[in-house]
């Protein structure tokens, strides 16, 4: 008799029900009983953790910090095998200066050969001076110069064979390495010491003009003092 009056309610409960299936049985039944269904029952069981929700979902964060290094891994397999080695530094270098020793010994023994060669093609004689000439004519500094550039000396004859040769390789007026520049009057060698030879024309040395300090052998193998600043033969000597 009492439920006569509630009959639409109830069917408008199981009309909705079966209309909606996202709404859980609870809900319409709590629905219902808000809308007095009937009396509350007992609390049911509660339910499995829902799936994570999807439209208010955090933006992802920043990156973790750096985790920490790894263990160091096991070793690699081992190349393939290298070429053969030279051989110890200091055995090269030993070699190498032995080559060299070879190499000199034989430079050594060509250059006395040449040496003799050239001595014999220039007419020089066992224990006598070599004079050498190339017949040009220059001021007496210039065959200074000349002749100490070529390790010897300007030609001086200390007797009358030396000044004998010293005039066959002139053939010309050639300048002697004698002069008084020191002390006028006073005849000294280029390379020390007063003179110990001499074979003055007549009336030489005459210190003629505006002075003359330098000294030259003429056609004839006599002497003459004359001008430095005047050009004449340049011969140079080597030793015995
Ligand atoms: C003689 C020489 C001089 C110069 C002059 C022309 O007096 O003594 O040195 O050669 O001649
Ligand atoms: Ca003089
Ligand atoms: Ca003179």
């Amino acid at each position: 008799m009492l439920l006569l009056p509630l009959l639409p309610v109830l069917l408008l409960c199981v009309v909705s029900t079966s209309l909606s299936k996202s709404e859980t049985c609870e809900n319409t039944l709590k629905t219902c009983s808000v809308v007095a269904c009937g009396r509350d029952g007992r609390d049911g069981p509660k339910g499995e953790k829902g799936d994570p929700g999807q439209s208010l979902r955090g933006l992802q964060g920043p990156p973790g910090k750096l985790g920490p290094p790894g263990n160091v891994g096991a070793p690699g397999m081992s190349g393939p095998k290298g070429q053969k080695g030279d051989r110890g530094d200091s055995k090269v270098l030993e070699a190498k200066v032995a080559n060299l020793e070879a190499e000199l010994s034989i430079l050594k023994s060509e250059l006395e050969h040449t040496k003799k060669l050239h001595a014999f093609s220039m007419g020089k004689k066992s224990g006598k001076k070599l004079f050498v000439s190339n017949h040009e004519m220059m001021p007496f500094s210039k065959v200074k110069a000349l002749c100490t550039g070529l390790r010897g000396t300007v030609a001086i004859p200390r007797n009358s064979e030396e000044n004998s040769a010293i005039q066959e390789v002139a053939k010309g007026v050639a300048f002697l390495g004698i002069t008084d520049e020191m002390t006028e009057g006073q005849f000294m060698y280029v390379t020390g010491g007063r003179l110990t030879y001499n074979n003055w024309r007549m009336n030489e040395p005459n210190d003629h003009g505006l002075g003359e300090d330098c000294v030259v052998i003429v056609e004839n193998g006599l002497w003459n003092d004359i001008s430095c600043l005047a050009s004449f033969i340049a011969v140079c000597e080597f030793p015995a």
